[in-house]
């Protein structure tokens, strides 16, 4: 029998987050980094994944030394822990000079911040032990489509990814398409994109993408697909799992909260392509609900992999000899109902 996939989990300290939302305040108070990994360390996840500014707060008003300086400490903290450093991915969302977009600015002074905020990312991944960049693009669309233009956007970008991959001859990076949110709508919005873009930079075989759940479910395309688009190209490096309910802003449900059949095929084309087997990890890009009390803060994390499990188990135990078999008497109408009644038994 072929040896069975195991997997490797991972989340972010955003993940763990207080329950604010544009219309009110905090639910929870703020916890500390180090009772975030301690939690992560007890909920028995593998890894972290990191913002730059996450590795080291406040970033922007530290020198490259005092940069590496802490990162080196971070990685020691780690290191003493058992935990994996997943991804670094540079915020650059929040700082004034990324207000009409990071790398697609129109102001040439913000592009440069945006270029060299992510080459200090890249320093602190090499030092924390990972070659993995994510690359949310959250700023890299429109507002006002005549304030920019589409080409000279991609351009812009492609130009950033250049001396991403210069800056670092190891470094890999992992675009994380969203279609838009903040954004009316992004350049990079789906994985097809992302994929497109890759053969423009001066080294293809290090761009890839990371997918996300919600992030296709928003662009109206399904995840599982998206997932088997970019695996069938080797370029699935990163994912993160979790749920949508339609066409409204990001929600960051756990994993399976609104829709387990498409969670069922997620997990299923995973396992058909043996994600996992190159060391890549399984995050959840969850958040609590508002509504979340302290004492059951850490919920959403858990159950989200609970679910991936239970998953795994129902895909491993799906008939397919009687599916294949449905399918080749084009009796989908028997094949739905399989599927139903295997993911209620
Ligand atoms: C935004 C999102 C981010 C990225 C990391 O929608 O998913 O948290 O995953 O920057
Ligand atoms: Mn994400």
């Amino acid at each position: 029998m072929a040896k069975q996939q195991t997997y490797r989990f991972c989340f972010g300290p955003w993940n763990i987050s207080e329950g604010s939302d544009p219309y009110g305040p905090t639910t929870r108070p703020p916890q500390t980094f180090d009772w975030k990994l301690a939690k992560l360390k007890e909920l028995g996840f593998d890894a972290m994944m990191f913002h730059d500014d996450d590795a080291v707060p406040d970033i922007d008003n530290k020198s490259e030394q005092q940069i590496r300086k802490e990162a080196k400490e971070l990685k020691k903290r780690l290191d003493g822990e058992g935990i994996a450093a997943e991804m670094v991915a540079p915020r650059l969302w929040f700082s004034p000079m990324t207000i009409d977009g990071a790398y697609t600015s129109n102001d040439k002074k913000c592009r440069q911040y945006a270029i060299d905020r992510s080459l200090r990312s890249i320093d602190i991944g090499k030092i924390l032990g990972t070659d993995l960049l994510v690359l949310w693009l959250a700023r890299e669309g429109t507002y006002l489509r005549e304030s920019k233009s589409a080409k000279r956007s991609l351009e812009l970008m492609v130009e950033a990814f250049d001396k991403m991959l210069a800056h670092d001859k190891k470094v890999r990076l992992a675009i994380e398409p969203k279609p838009n949110e903040p954004m009316d709508h992004a350049y990079i919005p789906t994985i097809g994109h992302a994929l497109a873009v890759a053969p423009l930079t001066r080294d293809p075989k290090r761009v890839g993408a990371l997918i996300e759940t919600a992030h296709c479910v928003l662009a109206g395309l399904d995840p599982a697909d998206e997932i088997d688009f970019a695996m069938t190209f080797g370029k699935l490096w990163s994912l993160h799992l979790n749920d949508q309910n339609g066409l409204k802003f990001d929600q960051d449900k756990p994993f399976g909260s609104t829709n387990l059949r498409s969670a069922f095929d997620q997990v299923r084309v995973l396992e058909r392509n043996k994600y996992g087997s190159r060391g890549e990890y399984v995050c959840f890009d969850v958040h609590p609900f508002r509504t979340t009390k302290v004492e059951h803060w850490l919920a959403h994390l858990d159950n989200s992999r609970r679910t991936f499990l239970k998953l795994v188990e129902k895909a491993r135990s799906f008939n397919d000899s009687k599916a294949e078999d449905l399918i080749a008497e084009r009796n989908y109408q028997a094949l739905d109902q399989m599927v139903i009644e295997h993911l209620l038994g």
